[in-house]
């Protein structure tokens, strides 16, 4: 059955430096004039990542509960921190992520080779984000950047059982180097694969750079939910930067539209997810 689309508004990551992407909201001012603005236009999930007075990435357990409150207060957006994080930072850091208490976290379900770094993601390490999510009522947006990563996932849930309220969220990061490409056929090769997960998962997908028209426009013809931001995209068209996570928000929120199956409320994305 298909429904309306669910929008996630991934604004800022941890790869592009802000001196690069000026456009790119980095303080807690600049996150909550594009959460509130993205809302408006039809998003209804935030995935963050937070950065220093430096603009650089950080995980400080302080701002990370600064800007779940503050995202809270602002907004009706489900609030999903990234435990991803950037490739240097350490797992512990990672997993404590979740004290900051979100509606949702990230899982990413293996490790990719990702340009010229690694985002390791042992096992152990998803089991352990995976239980701990489980145990405070998170739900995890299990984080698919390669088809392998969908076999464990299933190994994952037929281990240690489903996430907190049952419903199995899935995003596919498409288009990283390293990883799945961001192809149309790849996509619905991975939305094949989600016939071995529990009846009900939805998915989301996101293509990274020039992947992201091809992606989201094979995610709607699929049934599939979007995430669009500048923590994936910071090109709008050849030689045109993105201007805004908004600009970007709007382009999924007319394609979508276009394919009749228009942006969940927040509400309906609560529903939708069990949040
Ligand atoms: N920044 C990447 C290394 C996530 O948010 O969980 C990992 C990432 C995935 O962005
Ligand atoms: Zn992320």
């Amino acid at each position: 059955m298909t429904t309306g689309t669910l929008i996630t508004v991934a604004p800022t990551g941890a790869e592009s430096a802000k001196a690069e992407v000026p456009a790119l909201p980095v303080t807690l001012d600049e996150l909550l004039l594009t959460a509130k603005e993205c809302e408006a236009l039809g998003a209804s999930v935030i995935h963050v990542h937070i950065r220093d007075d430096q603009a650089r990435p950080t995980l400080d357990q302080g701002r990370l509960r600064e800007t779940v409150a503050a995202l809270r207060d602002a907004t009706d957006l489900i609030v999903q921190l990234s435990s991803g994080g950037a490739v240097t930072d350490p797992e512990a850091d990672r997993l404590a992520v979740l004290d900051a208490a979100p509606d949702m976290a990230s899982c990413t379900m293996g490790t990719v080779n990702f340009g010229d770094d690694v985002f390791l993601n042992r096992w152990e390490f998803i089991v352990d984000l995976h239980t701990r999510m489980q145990e405070r009522g998170i739900l995890p947006e299990y984080e698919i950047f390669d088809l392998g990563h969908l076999s464990a996932l299933y190994r994952l849930l037929d281990r240690h059982g489903l996430p907190h309220g049952g419903h199995v969220h899935v995003d596919f990061v498409m288009g990283v180097p390293g990883g799945m490409p961001g192809t149309t056929a790849t996509l619905v090769a991975a939305q094949q694969m989600l016939r071995d997960l529990p009846a009900g998962t939805t998915f989301s997908a996101t293509g990274v750079g020039r992947s992201t028209i091809p992606v989201m426009l094979a995610a709607l013809s699929t049934g599939g939910h979007l995430r669009v931001g500048m923590e994936d995209t910071v090109t709008y068209a050849k030689g045109r930067p993105v201007e805004s996570n908004m600009q970007l928000v709007a382009r999924a929120t007319g394609f979508a539209q276009l394919a009749q199956r228009p942006p969940l409320t927040t509400t309906e994305a609560r529903r939708l997810l069990g949040r």
